[in-house]
């Protein structure tokens, strides 16, 4: 191909029409923030209430450059690229004082020819951004559309920059800029790989074919193409997840369509369904005397994935289908990671997917709001095996069609379907969030709006942007809009057909009883606040008072304060202060999502998928997220751990605490599991009052009713009613599986005793196991270290017997030698009952 140069590194920049003339050093691939904050300009952005300040900066305009030498040869190329991998958002860039281009869309990866700006020697490269805030301020003034998201700067939608940056129901508005993704120029001398597409087709268990189609890119100037020129051959290799050789083909230029047969094929399987066994596609592009000019690489899982909207009973189902087999889905939607883009690394995203994986998820959703996330994201889903529902970043918002919005918009879901494609974690392309919904039923904010902006959405979501797709992707299913119903304002959010945004519960303050039936739920979630160690990041101790100024600042839904109290009144007693009730508002949050999730999976079949809201923060925030922004888990990341395991247990009550009880097995693997489950009642001091058990066999992919309980005779009595749990076991053999109680009275009037907890700490080559004992029966007993943040094997569980729970740490967790000693001066062990009495 010829020589890559890399534009990568240090920068200088400078604020364009600053009254100082100062020029800063700058760091690329960066962001304006992250070099403002590595110049020591401001102080970071999300200590206190300093959003707002540094919000104010987005206001400018700020120019980036750099000198970069260029050689006699690199001139001699026939031709030179300048590559943009990810440019934030609106620029104008020069070389040498021409301008070569201007930008507009951060989706976007640009390739601008420019060899015929370049020179001998030193050459400069600048590149103005223009300031987002401004653009969408103005363009808020000019413009007939009022509506924007929940916390969200209007204006966005006219801009082709992550939404979330301009603020949103759980962000800052800190819409940043610069360089975000590797810049290079690529000279080239030789004919180039411009694109591979791979196709898989199962012929049958036995064989997969795989279609390979290659586009060379001859070496003439660029844009221009010419017939004739050099001949080259390419040569494609295979190798299986163990690495040994599956085949190698050679083929001449005209002929570069391959076809490959993989016998016996390892198939790739989402978490918990089977293994993630991963073959790679090597191809390289040789000349006549066997040089290579080019290569290209990927890995491939063979699956097949589709989505299943065939008739059902109930309406039309809407099943994740993998392999041919129907799965129930179960996951969380994935919100970018940070709002400056520099934080966001492959280890912090790697280790958000493992713990999407440790808690059983089989699928994310990439929500629409954002912008498409970095190859490793979907390398490490591709490793782990969560499926990624893959949103087109559109949400929330009016747009209006015009050329440059439709160029602009073709041309970023291109470039990000044609870079995404391969992945075997891919299941689904979805055009926008929430934006059919909104039109359909009329939300109230868009009621006034130009009849055209419906008519624009629906060329935009159900022609322009399919087509594109089809165009780089014609096999990964194609869903207009979450929710829908299909397309067509076909009632969107119905509940037999589709995927629904279930809000009742949370938005509407419906207790979490409420949580109906639905074929697929892809969003509904339910709020808390982060640990004490997360609030006291961006907080002084005067701040840590949920309605302070700086604790209202990091809570962008406004009823939100308002609702977890609420919905604390409810269930729990008055927490005694800032801590217990941040610790409180954690177990709500686990309790209202597993009670959906246990609904859903019961109706294994109506329903087949459960993504809650939300699994990951921005910001340090109070918010729907099941791990915070500094990764530590929630209450609900362990409830997801339990309630989304494939093989597991659930209790249904007939009504909420009422004494008739149904006890269920799931199996949501590929194979039968034999097991035995027992019930107890037992009373707060452990002693069984009654107890019954049960064995059999669970077929793959099924749930059944094994137990029924009425315990009305001890609950018709008032004390033994608030003091009476059941609990309920499930064992593989002499292997206790999962473990589930339930209590006849709401919490806040359970007859808790304060207990005195009994830790004992041992130690194995790689963990620590740290038992917890009780005198009596505790509930969501949190473990968590005052000065380490670790993963334990579980958490926020209850104490039911005399034994207690163990529970075990990896050592490497750690960053320091820790003794067993040492883990009990530093572990802090509370339950309900501390959150009240002191
Ligand atoms: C959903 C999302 C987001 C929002 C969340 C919580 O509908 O699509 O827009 O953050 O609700 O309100």
């Amino acid at each position: 191909m010829g020589k890559t140069q890399s534009l990568n590194g240090v920068w200088e920049w400078q604020q364009e029409g600053a009254a100082h003339d100062a020029i800063y050093t700058g760091e690329v691939p960066g962001t304006l923030i992250s070099d403002m904050l590595r110049n020591k300009l401001i102080e970071d952005p999300y200590w206190r209430c300093n959003e707002y300040e540094v919000r104010e900066l987005m206001g400018m305009d700020y120019l980036y450059g750099r000198s970069f030498p260029v050689s006699r040869e690199d001139l001699e190329c026939s031709g030179a690229e300048l590559v943009c991998a990810g440019l934030d958002t609106i620029a104008s860039i020069c070389i040498n004082g021409c301008l070569v281009a201007e930008t507009r869309d951060m989706h976007r990866t640009y390739r601008f020819p420019i060899k015929e700006y370049l020179q001998e020697g030193k050459n400069r490269i600048e590149i103005l951004f223009r300031s987002p805030l401004n653009f969408v301020r103005k363009e808020d003034e000019e413009n007939d559309i009022l509506y924007a998201s929940t916390g969200c700067i209007r204006g966005n939608a006219a801009l082709r920059k992550a939404h979330y940056m301009f603020g949103w129901d759980w962000g800052p508005q800190l819409p940043d800029m610069g360089i975000f993704r590797d810049i290079a120029i690529e000279y080239i001398n030789t004919a180039k790989i411009e694109d591979v597409h791979i196709r898989q087709e199962h012929e049958d268990r036995d064989n997969v074919r795989l279609k390979i189609e290659i586009k060379v890119k001859q070496p003439f100037s660029c844009g221009e193409s010419r017939v004739g020129g050099q001949s080259w051959f390419a040569e494609v290799e295979i190798t299986d997840p163990e690495g040994k050789p599956v085949c190698k083909t050679v083929r001449s230029s005209g002929e570069l369509q391959f076809e490959e047969i993989i016998k016996e094929p390892e198939l790739w399987w989402p978490n918990g369904l089977g293994e993630q066994p991963l073959y790679k596609v090597s191809i390289r592009l040789l000349d006549e005397a066997g040089t290579s000019l080019d290569t290209y690489e990927c890995r491939m899982g063979l699956r097949t994935v589709t989505v299943s909207t065939d008739k059902n009973e109930y309406g039309n189902e809407f099943a994740i289908t993998v392999n041919g087999i129907r799965i129930f889905t179960m996951g969380a939607n994935y919100i970018p990671e940070d709002n400056i883009l520099t934080r966001v690394t492959k280890e912090r995203t790697e280790r958000l997917i493992e713990d999407c994986a440790a808690a059983n998820f089989n699928c994310l959703r990439v929500w629409g709001g954002g912008y498409y996330p970095d190859d490793y994201f979907y390398d490490k889903c591709d490793e782990e095996g969560i499926l990624v529902w893959q949103d087109l970043m559109f949400g929330c918002n009016v747009y209006a069609l015009n050329d440059n919005f439709e160029e602009d918009i073709v041309e970023e879901t291109k470039d990000n379907v044609r870079r995404l494609r391969h992945h075997a974690c891919l299941a689904l392309w979805c055009g926008n969030n929430e934006m059919e919904w909104g039109w359909a039923d009329e939300w109230a904010r868009l009621k006034g709006h130009h009849p055209r902006y419906k008519a624009d959405y629906t060329k935009i979501f159900e022609y322009i942007l399919p087509r594109a797709i089809r165009a780089c992707d014609d096999i990964t299913f194609y869903w207009p809009s979450s929710p829908s119903s299909g397309g067509a304002f076909d009632n969107p959010n119905g509940i037999n057909r589709g995927d629904q945004h279930y809000w009742e519960v949370w938005h509407s303050g419906k207790p979490f009883t409420e949580y109906g039936d639905f074929s697929f739920c892809s969003e509904y979630g339910f709020q808390s606040f982060p640990h004490s160690k997360t609030i006291a990041s961006f907080t002084l101790l005067k701040d840590r008072n949920i309605f302070s100024k700086v604790m209202e600042s990091h809570q962008k839904n406004p009823a939100a304060n308002g609702k977890i109290l609420n919905y604390i009144a409810d269930y729990f007693l008055y927490p005694k202060d800032t801590d217990s009730l941040a610790y409180i508002s954690q177990i709500l949050q686990l309790k209202a999502i597993e009670y959906g999730v246990e609904h859903w999976r019961r109706k294994r079949g109506q329903c087949m998928g459960s993504l809650y809201w939300q699994l990951n923060d921005c910001w340090p925030v109070a918010s729907w997220a099941s791990i915070d922004y500094y990764g530590r888990w929630k209450a609900l990341h362990y409830g997801a751990r339990r309630f989304y395991a494939p093989f597991t247990i659930s209790i249904g009550e007939e009504k909420e605490l009422s004494p008739h009880i149904s006890y269920y097995v799931h199996n949501d693997t590929r194979e039968e599991e034999r097991c035995r489950t027992e019930i107890q009642l037992k009373d707060h001091e452990f002693r069984v009052l009654w107890e019954k058990a049960w064995e059999g066999g669970l077929p793959a992919l099924s749930v059944k009713k094994c137990m029924e309980a009425d315990f009305s005779s001890w609950t018709d009595d008032e004390a033994a009613r608030s003091s009476v749990f059941s609990v309920f076991r499930l064992y593989r053999g002499e292997e206790l599986v999962a473990e589930r109680t339930v209590l006849f009275v709401k919490p806040k009037h359970f007859d808790y005793k304060a207990p005195a907890y009994d830790v004992s700490v041992s130690e194995s080559d790689h963990s620590f196991h740290i038992t917890v004992k009780a005198a009596c029966f505790c509930q969501y007993v949190e473990l968590y270290f005052k000065d380490f943040d670790v993963i334990f094997s579980d958490n926020f569980f209850d104490i039911t017997s005399p034994e207690g729970i163990t529970v075990h740490v990896n050592k490497k967790d750690f960053e320091c030698h820790m003794t067993p000693e040492l883990i009990k001066e530093n572990l802090v062990v509370r339950s309900v009952a501390d959150s009240y009495k002191s």
